[in-house]
């Protein structure tokens, strides 16, 4: 039986945190081998915001780098940056034609980064949606694994879809999203009210997968919780909660044996476990990617070939849209 394809992007506006590891890159290495998988760096979705050209273009390396570090596996996976297909952007264009201003003024994410960067609200941005969904429709994903800040974006891909399936023709596969059951919304350890971001300025805001033991057990340390000493898991409790989430995921034990662990137990020892074993759990991704980061030429081969390979799906997808509104 054939296997079903799955595709999902990540951006390079900064270094990889525990909450783009937990609600999406895990999943992805996780289930290499059930899916056909193909992974982007979606820089040309970063320049939505302010970016350094030089700092971009290294960045994306360093994302495509700490990628295979976490374990995506060129043998069983395709990963590359989106700005080598021009298929996006162009498919992307088609769809802009074909949605509403209205539908495109619903988007919380716009609304959200824009309050955030007041001073470079750009069409781009706006447009981000659409561009997302050109990245996922161009290669007929079945499947797209994502957190959950990504979940009316997602709806959005497949209404674009099922919309232009039905006006122009059969074109593209509508994509499911595949949102994980636990670690969807990792929330920022300072402030558990907001999820957990790589543009969020605080020092103890995110844990990034190349913070040293040190920084990952200082930043556990001072997370904020509550003034309640039970260790439990209730939603109420969004900072316990959080890291209860984040135990729970490493540990794979399940919630009775984990509130049984810390029955009598302060927070001080709790947070303490839950640094350890995100440090071990995060030790092998610093050690390869220590290897990786110096060998930029391979990085850049993996990168190519996966381009090359999914080039094809991208162009045919593409060329059939183009004929279905009429392009050539
Ligand atoms: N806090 C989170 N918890 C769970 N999943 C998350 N994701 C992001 N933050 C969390 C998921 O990570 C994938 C890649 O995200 P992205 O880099 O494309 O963009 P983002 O969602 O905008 O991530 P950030 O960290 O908040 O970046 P900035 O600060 O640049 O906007 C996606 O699957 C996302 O759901």
């Amino acid at each position: 039986m054939e296997k079903k394809r799955v595709f999902s992007g990540i951006q390079p506006t900064g270094q990889i945190h525990l909450g783009n590891y937990l609600g999406a890159v895990k999943n992805w290495v996780d289930s290499q081998d059930e899916y056909e998988n193909i992974f982007c760096v979606v820089n040309s979705h970063a320049i939505t915001t302010t970016q350094n050209p030089k700092e971009l273009r290294e960045k994306t390396y360093e994302l495509a780098g700490m990628l295979l570090a976490c374990g995506i596996d060129m043998k069983k996976s395709n990963l590359f940056i989106q700005s080598e297909i021009d298929e996006h952007p162009a498919l992307a264009w088609v769809f802009d034609c074909n949605i509403s201003m209205g539908e495109m003024s619903r988007m919380t994410q716009f609304k959200d980064k824009s309050l955030k960067n007041p001073k470079n609200v750009n069409v781009g941005l706006f447009n981000y949606p659409v561009l997302m969904a050109a990245d996922i429709l161009l290669y007929q994903a079945d499947g797209v694994p994502v957190g959950e800040d990504q979940k009316q974006h997602l709806e959005l891909a497949r209404n674009i879809a099922q919309r232009f399936n039905r006006d122009f023709g059969e074109c593209f596969k509508i994509p499911e999203p595949m949102i994980p059951k636990i670690g969807a919304r990792v929330m920022g350890l300072d402030e558990p009210a907001n999820k957990m971001s790589k543009s969020f300025n605080g020092a103890n805001h995110a844990i990034f997968l190349l913070d040293t033991p040190d920084e990952i057990m200082r930043k556990f340390k001072k997370a904020t919780t509550d003034s309640q000493n039970s260790i439990v898991f209730d939603q109420k409790r969004a900072g316990l909660y959080n890291l209860l989430n984040i135990y729970e995921i490493f540990t794979h034990k399940d919630r009775r044996k984990i509130e049984d662990e810390f029955e009598g137990k302060g927070y001080g020892v709790f947070k303490t476990m839950v640094a350890e074993v995100v440090i071990e759990a995060l030790r092998p991704i610093r050690e390869k990617y220590e290897k990786l980061r110096s060998q930029k030429g391979y990085i850049e081969e993996v990168l190519n070939e996966g381009a090359n390979k999914v080039r094809p799906i991208a162009k045919a997808t593409y060329k059939k849209a183009k004929e279905f509104v009429g392009l050539v």
